[in-house]
């Protein structure tokens, strides 16, 4: 089968790709691994799963009715009604007649001589396209780390990003959660509310800021709605994408008064903003410390057991470094009687038993094991697909040692492909929405540009890709992101590069730059007949 374009992946991305390229009038196939759309809200199912973006600032802008029709409920939307936005935005498109569903994409080659695509699924398909574009989200390959003995477990292992849909019940149940990044602090406190005990393994202790989630009233939805194109522009031309982030003045200009009643406010409000307090909180070591530490007193405060406390201080790494998580209770959780704290730093997970989970100090018994330990970010979902481009070249073998593109889009020697909220773009940096509404309308305006002219490939000029990589490199560096052992750095993975993916320098300087490269009739790209 020959199609105009193929779309790997139907979460927000996909589906958003697909609307575009059926404006233009081309044919196209979109394949997803999941039975329904919403990528990360398909998947990560687990207890408490929650968008760590307000739900006003959290969805499409592209369409005035659908903006204006929809409504959440609370602040912060749960992962369910995240999903029944996006099988209502399927709907209302009309998406799902063009997609795919339960297959994988397993291969994909460039065929120079007929400028196509060729690309191969597990469910046995071949099928062509002049234009690939991934759209398969940058946290989509869940990882489970090895641990000897892990598969003689006798009760549930269970992966927050790969969650049984008829949920678990963990009544009456002893649970191991292992890891603590947002999975494992969204889901403790709620999984500790149903479970007889929780024991919760901690590697690194991370940074989270109260969500203060609550219901959202019609008047304050009507009011955002009625002050959307202004919002929006705002977010698009803002660092992150988020609204209400950016303070104008560096913690290390104010007094200690002011510093704290920032962050008090800051604290009070809740989310992700806080990092925002000051404008020198990601880039000065001091200031950064300023912040940090007054979330430590937090945990000092609301953590009753001192011991317990100073675990789940963070200490090993900036504020912000590593993506802040929000919760709602999360510390709290460990003043309950039934929730044990184990520090695998001191105490390592030697292995996993029939029973439990045995520690170099003790053998913990458990009747369920949830790993809340993470994915192969960014790169990890590309490199599975089994992408090669022109002289056989792997996209595996090609980023060896690390990830190169121009601006994030494409990588040279890979003619046509478009990588959506790929590495060396501001991703996961960002609002992932707002991202995902900028890539998808770029390269949809792109593919609408070259099929005006004749012109069958693009492909990325290796020198505007070399210094794109080196840009993304060094802004990197101007900011406290690298000193974490980050996934944005790949360091959750044995053996992957450390290089920081993600583009920093903020989504309305990045969208400029990518405008600018379009306007100058895409500068920086090969293009040919
Ligand atoms: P994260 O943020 O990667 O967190 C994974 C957690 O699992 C983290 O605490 C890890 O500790 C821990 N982990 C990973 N491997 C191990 C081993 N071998 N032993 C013990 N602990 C381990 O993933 P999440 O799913 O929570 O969140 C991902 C993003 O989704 C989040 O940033 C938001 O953007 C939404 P480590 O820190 O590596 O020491």
């Amino acid at each position: 089968m020959r199609f105009d374009a193929i779309v790997v992946g139907a979460g927000f991305s996909g589906m958003y790709m697909l609307h575009r390229l059926r404006g233009l009038g081309l044919s196209v196939r979109v394949f997803e691994a999941g039975d329904g759309v919403g990528g990360t809200w398909y998947w990560n199912r687990y207890p408490g799963a929650r968008c760590d973006v307000e739900s006003m600032e959290y969805s499409f802008s592209f369409d005035r009715e659908l903006e204006q029709e929809w409504e959440w409920s609370e602040r912060y939307a749960s992962q369910p009604e995240i999903l029944r936005y996006a099988e209502h935005v399927a709907d209302r498109f009309d998406l799902r007649r063009d997609i795919t569903f339960g297959t994988r994409v397993t291969g994909a080659a460039y065929d120079e001589a007929d400028h196509l695509w060729r690309v191969e699924t597990d469910g046995g398909e071949r099928v062509a396209a002049r234009w690939l574009i991934t759209a398969v989200g940058c946290l989509s390959a869940a990882r489970v780390p090895d641990f000897p003995g892990a598969s003689t477990f006798g009760g549930a292992s269970l992966h927050t990003g790969r969650w049984p849909h008829e949920g678990v019940d963990f009544s009456g149940l002893r649970v191991a959660v292992i890891g603590t990044g947002s999975s494992g602090i969204q889901s403790i406190p709620v999984i500790a509310d149903q479970a007889e005990h929780v024991t919760v393994f901690q590697r690194t202790p991370n940074f989270s800021v109260p969500a203060h989630n609550r219901p959202l009233t019609p008047e304050y939805q009507n009011q955002v709605k009625a002050d959307y194109p202004d919002l929006r522009r705002q977010m698009r031309e803002s660092m992150t994408g988020l609204l209400g982030a950016a303070g104008t003045v560096p913690a290390l200009e104010v007094t200690q008064e002011e510093r704290t009643r920032e962050f008090e406010a800051r604290w009070a409000r809740g989310g992700i903003p806080f990092l925002g307090a000051f404008t020198d909180i990601a880039v000065d070591p001091r200031a950064n410390e300023l912040a940090a530490e007054f979330v430590r007193g937090k945990i000092r405060e609301i953590v009753s057991d001192a011991r317990t406390a100073e675990l789940l201080m963070p200490r090993d790494h900036p504020i912000g470094s590593k993506r802040i998580c929000v919760d709602t209770g999360y510390f709290a959780t460990y003043n309950r009687p039934d929730v044990t704290l184990v520090d695998v730093r001191s105490d390592p997970i030697e292995e996993i038993t029939p029973t439990g989970v045995r520690t170099a100090a003790a053998h913990h018994e458990v009747d369920v094991i949830v790993y809340a330990t993470g994915f192969d970010a960014m790169t990890g979902p590309l490199l599975r697909l089994g992408i090669t481009g022109r002289g056989g070249l792997s996209l595996k073998r090609k980023w060896e040692a690390g990830p190169r593109t121009y601006l994030g889009l494409m990588s040279a020697g890979f003619p046509n492909l478009f990588t959506i909220t790929g590495p060396g773009s501001p991703s996961v940096l960002s609002n992932m929405i707002v991202s995902i509404e900028q890539h998808v309308d770029w390269i949809a305006d792109c593919v609408a540009w070259l099929h005006e002219r004749g012109v069958t490939a693009i492909d990325a000029d290796p020198q505007a890709e070399k210094n794109w990589t080196a840009h993304v490199d060094e802004v990197s560096r101007f900011t406290l992101y690298p000193q974490a052992n980050s996934w944005y750095m790949g360091a959750n993975i044995p053996g992957k590069p450390r290089v920081f993916m993600p583009y920093v320098g903020g989504v309305g300087a990045y969208r400029l730059k990518c405008d600018q490269v379009a306007a100058d009739g895409y500068e920086g790209f090969l293009l040919s007949s």
